[in-house]
């Protein structure tokens, strides 16, 4: 263990040697940069044994592809799995500094949207600390997921500027930069009786990789995220291969070049068909698969056994390319037949599916595919003909059979098709979900390829929701039952036996008020809002979209509203609603929800009438750091997406491990966290999926019926409409007529007499105290079987066969 003093004299040097003046003269981003360095250089050691080490196994590492990967900060997060967090806050206090004040200074990486950009980044932390060798490939974007302001209840979105200030953790290699090519054309030439595929008079664009080491926790793993960043390569950027003069023409080529990584796309289960997304895609894969083609032949040969070193996971379609930027590679530059390279390339590519929503399924024009990536094309047509073929002679002469799983067709490359085909696994991420894909969305495919598919529940990472986020919640469970729970989440169950231990009760209770009340003063602090700490607090943070219905959770507090308006002694215990999430800029009725949600919070919040018991806030730029202040302060969990449309969430976990109590359907995770914590420590309501699917297929469903049949539905409803809000008449006549004369596609109205119920029962449930905390308990000891190192060792049996590969400790440190 190094010292305080030694700390002090590391972080006094590093200071200097940046910076050049005293430290009496630092600001405090210079002191966030110092220690970040410092940091830095501990991981420096871990990160070139690691590196040493997989060089020399022989072993297979896994690539974990993704276009999002959503971290969050990382100064906190590397000194608690450094082990360094206690040693470096008394070395700064002595310097005078507070370590979570410059640890606010670090901006969010916000490269990502949502569940499946955050599932990436708790995946990667599983890995490292599995001592995994397991790596992250991705696209540096130069700005973020956008920051969300409100202005007058509307969403404002604003750039992510977030390397403004410099990022301390990655290192730029602009040694192992790669080429990518776009554009030109194929000419096929004859040489020894071998065709070659000449691509020409594409357009060159180099590929430089910023690596950001990942550590393990409190082990010596430190693997790496590989995100590329575009760039002119210097001799295409010779202003003298412009016409002389040309300088703009020049200035306007490296401006496009560059816009490749600039900038992620906002879309969160809806595909914008932008090319420039389509680029996005090739670009990563083709630079991640030559950097690591380009490895492997360091060691060997021939890529005949590549597949048994190296496994490559797609995290959706969007990385799909790989499957032909692979192909070309082992064909094009490797010399090897069709049928040896295909089988390489499936035996290396495995497949995750994160939704079902048709509107998310990507799919590119041809001629947009083409013209961008004609050799890429040309491989997919050859994929496509050969699979079609083999479906002819399975289905012979059922053309609608074939049409509805060919990679081609109606004019569109079909993304998931082609990984259907391309990989050797296929899974979904609850089981839920994976059973729909079987039975529904991917059935056709399930039936050629029923060994492909398999389950693989997601998780989450709790170093970060639990041991970062609630630092008292961990220690209470370190203290109670030892603090292995940390590398065996599992052992969380062992908190059952301290369900009716009042001490322990009282302990759970008091944790949940002190984070209640830091939150209250955070919120105090940003809105000038009071609210009670001692009110139920009820959380819906997510992405904001039709299917996840924040709207019906609206619905419900606007009735609420009513019957205290009717009843001022209502006996409900005080409830304190709070939402965040961004939508879509593009997405007007994720927007319009966002307006609806102040604007019943702006009538709410003043109404004196109702003597505080309700209180509706909108928090601004949800986003990881965000989240986590929120779930450790959570009492009840709004999980209350149609069944069947959330593939698994993620935040239903984070929040049950930080002891809130989940309101949920049937969808996605929340079957198995009912599964875990059993049916009286849950509240579910609505629909099943097998309804809603049943409904879809069959109609039978009309919502005026349920308007005119419940006059309480039917007074909410309407006052959308009838001034009832302080807005235009025609503000939320959209929300009103979705559900009134689009019949309700999510029904909200169907379940919303069962939510009301719900909550009912969550206001009975409340009002005893130790059976709450009890319930509380419950989802924290069950919440084992929802981390990220469960997930992902299934992950790395079932799927990547690959194993631990313990790094020595070096001696230095
Ligand atoms: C092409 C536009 C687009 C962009 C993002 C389509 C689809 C996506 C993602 C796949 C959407 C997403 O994040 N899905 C979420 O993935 C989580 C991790 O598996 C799940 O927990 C969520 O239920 C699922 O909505």
């Amino acid at each position: 263990m190094i010292t305080k003093e030694y700390f002090k004299k590391l972080y006094l040097d590093k200071f200097q040697s940046m910076h050049g003046k005293e430290i009496a003269e630092a600001t405090p981003m210079d002191q966030y940069l110092t220690l970040g360095a410092v940091i830095r250089d501990f991981i420096s050691r871990k990160w070139i044994a690691s590196n040493n080490a997989y060089a020399k196994m022989d072993d297979k590492e896994t690539y974990y592809f993704s276009l999002e990967f959503l971290l969050g900060k990382l100064m906190d997060a590397n000194l608690l799995k450094l082990h360094l967090k206690e040693i470096c806050a008394e070395a700064l206090t002595e310097l005078g500094i507070q370590l979570d004040q410059i640890e606010a200074l670090e901006p969010d990486a916000g490269l990502g949207n949502g569940g499946l950009g955050r599932l990436a980044a708790c995946f990667l932390d599983s890995l490292a600390a599995l001592q995994l060798p397991g790596h992250g490939c991705g696209i540096r974007y130069k700005y973020g997921f956008f920051e969300q302001k409100i202005v007058d209840g509307y969403q404002v979105e604003l750039p992510d500027n977030w390397l403004k200030y410099g990022n301390v953790w990655e290192i730029r290699k602009a040694d192992k930069a790669v080429e990518v090519r776009f554009g030109g054309n194929v000419r096929l030439d004859r040489v020894d009786g071998r065709t070659l595929f000449i691509h020409e008079n594409f357009d060159p664009v180099l590929a430089v990789p910023y690596d950001t080491p990942i550590v393990g926790y409190r082990n010596n793993t430190v693997n790496t995220l590989r995100l590329w960043s575009a760039e002119t390569t210097m001799k295409d950027f010779d202003f003298s291969t412009f016409n002389r003069g040309d300088y703009l023409n020049a200035v306007k080529y490296k401006y496009e070049v560059e816009s490749i990584s600039q900038v992620l796309y906002p879309d969160d289960n809806h595909l914008e068909g932008r090319v420039l997304r389509l680029k996005q895609q090739y670009f990563f894969v083709s630079a991640g698969i030559q950097s690591i083609v380009r490895r492997y032949k360091k060691r060997h040969i021939h890529l005949r056994d590549f597949h048994k070193k190296v496994a490559i996971h797609i995290n959706d379609t969007h990385p799909v390319l790989a499957i032909p930027e692979l192909m070309r590679i082992l064909i094009d530059e490797e010399e090897m037949g069709w049928d040896e390279a295909w089988e390489i390339t499936t035996g290396t590519i495995s497949y995750t599916n994160h939704t079902i929503l048709p509107e998310a399924l990507e799919k590119w024009p041809i001629d947009i595919f083409q013209t961008l990536l004609p050799r890429i094309y040309m491989i997919v047509h050859e994929i496509n003909e050969r699979f079609c073929r083999q479906l002819w002679e399975k289905y012979p002469g059922d053309w609608n059979k074939i049409r509805s799983m060919a990679i081609l067709s109606d004019g569109y490359v079909h993304m998931a098709h082609l990984a259907a085909v391309g990989s050797n696994s296929i899974n979904g991420v609850a089981k839920i979900h994976t059973e729909i894909l079987k039975s529904q969305v991917m059935s056709n495919f399930y039936d050629s390829y029923p060994h492909k598919f398999n389950n693989k529940t997601n998780g989450i990472t709790p170093r970060r929701w639990l041991l970062k986020s609630n630092p008292q919640l961990s220690r209470l469970i370190s203290d109670t039952i030892g603090p292995d729970w940390l590398y065996d989440s599992r052992k969380l169950q062992l908190l059952v036996d301290y369900v009716r231990d009042s001490a322990f009760q009282d302990r759970i209770h008091g944790i949940k008020q002190h984070n209640k009340a830091l939150l209250t003063a955070f919120i105090k602090d940003k809105y000038q809002i009071s609210i009670d700490p001692d009110s139920i607090f009820d959380i819906q943070v997510k992405r904001i979209h039709a299917y996840k219905r924040q709207i019906l959770n609206v619905l419900h507090i606007m009735d609420l509203y009513n019957r205290l308006l009717e009843n001022p002694n209502l006996e409900i215990h005080p409830r304190t609603f709070i939402f965040g999430g961004k939508a879509a800029p593009s997405y007007y009725m994720a927007k319009q929800t966002i307006k609806l949600i102040n604007t019943v919070a702006a009538v709410i919040n003043q109404d004196t009438r109702i003597h505080g018991k309700l209180k509706v806030i909108f928090l601004e730029n949800y986003n990881v750091s965000l989240g986590e202040k929120i779930f450790p302060a959570a009492d009840v969990s709004e999980q209350i997406s149609t069944a069947s449309k959330e593939a698994s969430g993620t935040g239903n976990m984070k929040f049950m491990m930080n002891g809130a109590i989940t309101i949920g359907t049937l969808d996605g995770a929340n079957i198995e966290i009912k599964e875990e914590v059993g049916e009286d420590n849950i509240v579910i309501f609505g629909l099943t999926a097998d309804q809603v699917l049943k409904y879809y297929q069959e109609g039978g469903y009309n919502a005026w019926d349920l308007y005119h049949e419940d006059g309480r539905l039917k007074m909410v409803l309407d006052q959308l409409i009838n001034g009832f809000l302080p807005v235009g008449p025609d503000e939320f006549r959209g929300i009103y007529e979705g559900f009134l004369y689009h019949n309700d596609e999510y029904f909200v109205l169907k379940d919303f007499s069962s939510y009301v119920e719900a909550h009912n029962k969550i206001n009975r449930l409340y009002q005893d105290k130790e059976k709450w905390v009890q319930m509380s308990i419950h989802n924290i000891a069950h919440s084992g079987k929802f981390s990220s190192d469960k997930t992902i060792s299934e992950y790395a049996r079932d799927i990547w066969n690959i194993h631990p590969v313990p790094i020595p400790n070096n001696p230095l440190f």
